[in-house]
């Protein structure tokens, strides 16, 4: 009798082991299920919330450089286009810069270029720096116009990165050339057209 109550308390034992192994074996794939389709869920999140912004652009300097720009942001890339008329023909540097302030009647107001890195002052991507607002120069047609693309993934619209995040800074367009070496603004003359960059 002793060695039959034995057994099936071993017996037991050994079920309620493979039980807790299966429940635990269970619980496991059902964790990583379902933190599985939460990414996946972020990612498709990510790819349909494309985020457009978009801005009048403000003649200053006394120039009649006006405009608009839009910001998009989608797939960790924010692409950058601007449409300006007003221009003298040939080229002109755009920069975003520190501040989203455009009160000043020459556009100084938005302070220096936007340089969240502190890095020297150079063009887009060179290997000895460049500032998160050097985007570069662009060239009007003609009649005056231009329109400037630009796209990168070392900004973003309203992230919790400062190195990265262009809201509350401005965009200029100025009435010269950056020429890339200047610091730390590369002498591109007077600002002619301003926007603050805000939501
Ligand atoms: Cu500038």
């Amino acid at each position: 009798m002793k060695k039959v109550k034995l057994l099936a308390l071993g017996l037991l034992i050994s079920v309620s082991y493979n039980c807790k192994d299966f429940k635990k074996g269970y619980e496991d794939g059902k964790k990583a299920a379902e933190e599985e389709a939460a990414a996946a869920a972020e990612e498709m999140k990510e790819e349909v919330m494309a985020e457009t912004i978009k801005f009048k652009m403000e003649a200053k300097s006394d120039s009649n450089v006006t405009g608009d720009v839009t910001f998009t942001q989608e797939n960790g890339k924010v692409t950058m286009l601007a449409t300006l008329t007003g221009l003298t023909p040939g080229e002109h540097a755009i920069h975003i810069h520190d501040k989203a302030d455009c009160s000043s009647a020459d556009g100084k107001s938005t302070g220096g270029h936007w340089n969240p890195t502190s890095t020297p002052h150079g063009k887009w991507g060179a290997e000895e720096g460049y500032h998160k607002g050097d985007i570069g120069n662009f060239t009007a047609d003609s009649d005056g116009n231009a329109t400037v693309p630009f796209s990168t993934d070392e900004w973003c619209i309203g992230c919790e990165d400062d190195t990265k995040n262009i809201l509350g800074k401005g965009v200029i367009v100025h009435q010269g050339v950056d020429d890339f070496t200047s610091q730390p603004s590369g002498a591109a003359g007077a600002r002619v057209s301003c926007t603050g960059i805000i939501q």
